[in-house]
């Protein structure tokens, strides 16, 4: 074991000085893409944001036992040297098959250089006195950690490219900028904020880290079954006449009263004058958009006479960070994340029938699936106790239904009557709502639901469904516990030795 990790952590930094991909994010997107959905299902909820770091730790883990299998007694025969080779060459083939897709610049040079440079130090280091073997695999801890410090760190600056909006955080102005975004609900105490800051705003993706994109190199093409196909540079886009809009981007992940959903503004173009600019054909009846690490979301071209579709550029008045697919995503509003668009998208191609997606080849409903209406519970938290200031207590949170619009919002209180919640006010149909409501709640302990109506007279759902596979529903609960307060002096300490 100690020989193993002495050689990861030599493969990780070489990866990291040659600027390669790292074999462990490889490993772990081998893992993503052909681990067994259930898997996937259980490891997601359980993990939350950290899903990817646990992953890689995983890939290491299992590295790890492999050296622990090989370690001990049998120190330096031929045995160790087939094993490592065997490790040697499963490195190489995860590397060139899932490596590529992690978006980072490498070639199988690079793996084939930073596999074999693990190897040497590994079987080096099973060929060591015991206590020389341990100070290796400290080595090996410590390139390890700095690989993976370089490669959380190298991200971001590598997606901008010269001259371009990337670093200077800007965007051009959209010609008709929106109003501040202020719904009414600003002083309310406890308030969930109305735009989710980017750096709260959840990342759902298949890659193992975001993709490294050049701006400057980057390409976006409009083909297939089109009379003019375009190709489309990042400076061509920022010249076209750029709009805002406000709305809620909702994971089909999302369970009841998780955060797997964000509001915000967004800057994009309408993506119906980039497509009618290409001429469809009459065939024409799927728009595939394709990111850079080869995921793929269909959506069908009626969507973009029914409801407004984007080519996003910038989230909050800025350009998209890598998480959230700088430097270009297709974004549907009202349409589940997964079915709304690739991130990091590259090409736009028309076609007569769609692709099977990323996630419809795991057994997800194919699209596009609707974003049904939902409200979530803020304030009090789960086993909140609350002091009862004059008998009421006032509970708070969001509700959204970016395919229809809330109309309204209830809660119900002990498994009571629902009872109306009052509403801020409306930035758009597509963007999430807060609501508030006063309950009189005596001294004890209680539940409060709250469910979403949509403005089509949709009622959200009550029957409990898990995320897979076409998005939860039931109603979000919280229980909390309201604590008598003494009538007379509700600060003054108690006299000591008194009941
Ligand atoms: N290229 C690419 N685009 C993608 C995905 C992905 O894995 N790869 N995930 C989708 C899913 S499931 C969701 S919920 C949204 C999440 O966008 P965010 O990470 O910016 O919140 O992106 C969508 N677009
Ligand atoms: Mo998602």
């Amino acid at each position: 074991m100690p020989a193993a990790l002495a050689g990861v952590g030599a493969a990780e930094a070489v990866a990291a000085v040659r600027g390669s991909g790292s074999f462990l994010d490889a490993a772990g997107k081998l893992v993503v893409d052909r681990g067994p959905r259930s898997a996937v299902e259980i490891v997601i909820p359980v993990l939350r944001s950290a899903d990817k770091a646990a992953i890689r730790a995983g890939a290491l883990a299992t590295v790890l036992a492999y050296g622990a299998l090989l370690g001990g007694s049998h120190r330096s025969g031929p045995r160790d040297l087939a094993a490592t080779t065997a490790l040697a060459a499963a490195g190489v083939v995860v590397s060139g098959r899932f490596g590529s897709v992690t978006g980072h610049r490498r070639s199988h040079t690079q793996d084939l250089l930073a596999v074999t440079a693990g190897s040497a130090v590994g079987v080096a280091a099973l060929r060591m006195p015991i206590r020389a073997r341990m100070c290796t695999a400290l080595l090996g801890a410590a390139a390890l950690t700095w690989s993976q410090r370089q490669a959380a760190r190298s991200t971001p600056p590598a997606t901008c490219g010269s001259g371009d909006a990337c670093g200077q955080d800007l965007l051009p102005p959209p010609r008709h900028p929106l109003p501040p975004p202020v719904d009414g609900a600003e002083a309310w105490p406890g308030a969930t904020p109305l735009m989710t800051p980017v750096e709260h705003f959840y990342v759902t993706d298949v890659t193992m880290r975001p993709p490294v994109v050049d701006s400057g190199m980057w390409r976006l093409r409009i083909e297939g079954a089109v009379d003019r196909p375009a190709t489309m540079s990042y400076t061509d886009l920022l010249g076209e006449e750029l709009v805002e809009f406000d709305a809620a981007m909702v994971c089909v992940h999302n369970r009841l009263g998780w955060h797997r959903l964000g509001n915000q503004r967004w800057t994009g173009v309408p993506l119906h004058r980039l497509i009618e600019r290409a001429q469809p054909r009459p065939t024409a009846a799927v728009l595939v958009t394709r990111s850079v690490d080869g995921w793929e979301c269909s959506l069908p071209l009626d969507l973009l006479t029914d409801r407004d579709a984007y080519l996003v550029l910038g989230m909050a008045g800025r350009p998209l960070t890598p998480a959230h697919g700088y430097p270009a995503r297709v974004f549907v509003p009202g349409l589940y994340g997964q079915y709304a668009g690739a991130k990091w998208v590259t090409h736009i191609r028309l076609q007569n029938t769609p692709n099977e997606d990323y996630w419809s080849r795991r057994g997800w409903t194919r699209g596009p699936l609707q974003v049904r209406p939902m409200a979530r519970i803020d304030n009090p938290v789960a086993g909140q106790v609350l002091p009862a200031v004059s008998g009421t207590v006032t509970v708070c949170g969001v509700a959204w239904s970016p395919a229809t619009a809330v109309a309204a919002v209830e809660v119900s209180l002990d498994a009571g009557p629902w009872r109306p919640a009052e509403l801020a006010a409306n930035l758009s149909a597509t963007s999430w709502r807060r609501w508030r409501a006063h309950l009189e709640v005596p001294a004890g302990r209680h539940v409060v639901r709250a469910r979403c109506l949509g403005v089509d007279g949709q009622i959200q759902e009550e029957v409990v469904r898990r995320p897979f596979p076409s998005g939860v529903s039931g109603y979000h609960q919280v229980g909390f516990t309201v604590r008598p307060i003494d009538p007379v002096s509700p600060v003054a300490p108690r006299p000591l030795g008194t009941g």
